[in-house]
């Protein structure tokens, strides 16, 4: 029985070049539907796939090394030399053919699955550096040896950040002094705050929680007493506690 595939004749292989074609179109569309910002993208969350490539990480080279090691013990004892051996072994000759693939299908495999790797850690960077739209937006000066937060009311905090669960929040970072780096280990993220320049960081909090907020640049001797706390709130309780501290500092209605 005859099966058309699709790339057994010229009707089959136009269609598929159709249904190709359309698929691109629609990459294209949703892509550029996704820059314009009018739908909202599924957060990616940076930690997540942090994690994620660690593992993968872990894994890869876990297998490669045992497989290494293992093969190279085989070879160790099955190849050993016995009492009576000649000095000089006498193995065949590879052809030349022979030797290049043994040279260019290692390199090949192994390549490839360092290409994969970073492409993946490609695309985890261009995540740290995308922020979603839907975030909130809280400034940050460090110095030695404090974190202090502003919020986009006019709210300060020193060493204190709260923020909302289940939404993206956006560090915009500047230092008074000396290089700092303001390091959430628990979402995976870290960024130098400097003088004279704005960086920024995001992270997702996806769920309430306390996490450390820590240094992780060497900026005098107080440095490893530059600790702060990020508290992840409910959302309904971070907008009550928002406004509270607006009208305890006196600064409600204010924006910054
Ligand atoms: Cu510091």
């Amino acid at each position: 029985m005859h099966i058309d595939n699709g790339l057994t004749t010229s009707a089959g292989v136009a269609r598929r070049l159709a249904a190709a074609t359309m698929l691109l179109a629609s990459w294209a569309a949703s892509a550029a539907e996704y820059a314009g910002g009018s739908t909202p993208a599924p957060i990616r969350n940076p930690a997540a796939g942090w994690n994620h490539l660690w593992n993968e990480v872990i894994i890869d080279i876990t297998v490669i090394g045992v497989i290494f090691a293992l093969v190279m013990a085989y070879f160790l004892i099955r190849y050993r030399r016995r009492p009576g051996d000649p000095e000089v072994g006498n193995a065949p000759r590879l052809s030349p053919a022979a030797a290049v693939a043994w040279v260019v299908i290692p390199v090949f495999v192994f390549l490839s699955d360092d290409l994969f790797i970073a492409a993946n850690g490609w695309t985890l960077w261009n995540n740290y550096r995308d922020v979603p739209a839907d975030r909130i937006e809280v400034q940050l000066e460090s110095g030695m040896y404090s974190w202090d937060y502003t919020y986009s009311n006019g709210v300060r905090t020193q060493n204190e950040l709260r923020v909302p669960a289940g939404k993206a929040v956006m560090l915009r970072m500047t230092s008074r002094d000396t290089l700092h780096s303001h390091w959430i280990p628990d979402y995976r993220v870290k960024e130098d705050s400097m003088p004279g320049r704005v960086t920024y960081l995001w992270f997702y909090p996806d769920k309430p929680g306390e996490h450390v907020v820590t240094c992780g640049a060497y900026c005098g001797v107080m440095h490893s007493y530059m600790a702060g706390r990020l508290i992840v709130m409910p959302e309904d309780e971070f907008n009550t506690w928002l406004a509270q501290e607006a009208a305890r500092q006196g600064v409600a209605g204010k924006t910054t």
